[in-house]
């Protein structure tokens, strides 16, 4: 029988990587595994939820049925909240970061941002979607209610970031700054197992990938950008091929695999584009550094970006090195 290393595993043997080598990381980790699995069960099964739902908005416990990223949300609070690492959370789905008040959180060293659902637009007709997490250790004081100043750290401060995929199977990768490794979910032993060790992204693709509908509304050097992709040209192994799933986590996670880009830039509608810098595009831009590939803004790095809301804004451009570098030349 080959060896199967399971994500626990793993994660406990490359305890001494974390820069504090406690084990609450590593509990932490562990926490958000679990909940991801139990996301993983409410995804696969969302399709039956909406055909029991269709007729009334009630469960049969009388319970109103909640649209799947709140339910997605729900798990990974109270994962976070029982676990006691972190002491406090954020995510896309509420206004306002959660800071834990109990005696045992406060004693967490750590916050956790995520995006629970990512890509809700293909909740409904099943494509991909992810989870995204990353996490800091906080700058308040242990033993006290953690603040605002917690979350708005650089990406560069990151001390691990990952996501889900729910796609045609279900992945985890993950980094704390020594690599990126994935793991893919055997649904007959509910674990994730080690499929994809030590992954790089190719320093050359030929996937781009971007909302194209946008064109009108953007800067002329993403119009030239796309122009480029477009032209037959051997030598540079053009026409790219353009592939935009409308699900960050899918579209990253492919291009990681194949090597390209993935571009959501600033636009007239959205002056500085649509993405979420403290659960979206940092979490990815560390991983994105991991594998060896570039995140920028197009102006600057990224994990450098100085955050002053939860909810900032920025515009992204990741993905194979030598692509990005040439899109730079562009704007
Ligand atoms: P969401 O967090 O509300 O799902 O929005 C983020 C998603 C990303 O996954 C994806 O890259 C982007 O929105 C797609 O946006 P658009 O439809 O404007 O291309
Ligand atoms: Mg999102």
């Amino acid at each position: 029988m080959s060896t199967v290393k399971t994500l626990s595993e793993f994660i406990i043997e490359r305890q001494e990587d974390f820069p504090y080598a406690t084990g609450e990381l590593t509990r932490l980790l562990n926490d958000i595994v679990i909940a991801s699995k139990i996301i993983n069960r409410e995804v696969n099964k969302a399709g039956l939820v909406n055909i029991i739902g269709a007729t009334e908005n009630e469960n049969i416990q009388g319970e109103t049925q909640q649209k799947l990223d709140v339910i997605a949300d729900n798990l990974m609070i109270s994962a976070m909240r029982s676990g006691g690492e972190a002491c406090a959370i954020a995510s896309e789905e509420n206004d306002h970061a959660v800071f834990f008040d109990s005696v045992l959180s406060k004693q967490g060293n750590y916050v956790a941002a995520f995006d629970p659902l990512d890509g809700s637009s293909n909740i409904d007709v099943n494509v991909s979607i992810g989870t995204i997490f990353s996490i800091f250790r906080r700058k308040s004081k242990v033993g006290e209610k953690a603040n605002l100043e917690d979350f708005l750290q650089k990406g560069s401060e990151q001390v691990a970031a990952g996501y889900v995929v729910y796609g045609s199977s279900t992945m985890l990768v993950y980094t704390t700054g020594n690599g990126v490794n994935g793991f893919t979910l055997d649904p007959s032993i509910g674990e994730f197992c080690l499929s994809h060790p030590n992954m790089k992204i190719k320093e050359d693709g030929k996937i781009y990938s971007i909302n194209e509908g946008n064109y009108p509304f953007l800067p002329e050097g993403f119009q030239k950008y796309i122009d480029y992709c477009k032209v037959d040209d051997k030598a540079t192994n053009r026409p790219y091929s353009a592939r935009y799933i409308g699900s960050m986590v899918a579209d990253f996670h492919r291009n990681l695999i194949k090597g390209g880009i993935f571009i959501y830039p600033e636009t007239t509608k959205a002056p500085n584009g649509k993405l979420r810098i403290l659960y979206e595009c940092n979490p990815m831009a560390f991983i994105m550094e991991q594998a060896g590939g570039i995140a920028t803004t197009g102006k600057q790095r990224i994990m450098d970006v100085e955050l002053t809301e939860l909810h900032q804004r920025v515009p992204c451009i990741m993905g194979s090195k030598n692509m990005v570098e040439k899109m730079l030349t562009f704007l």
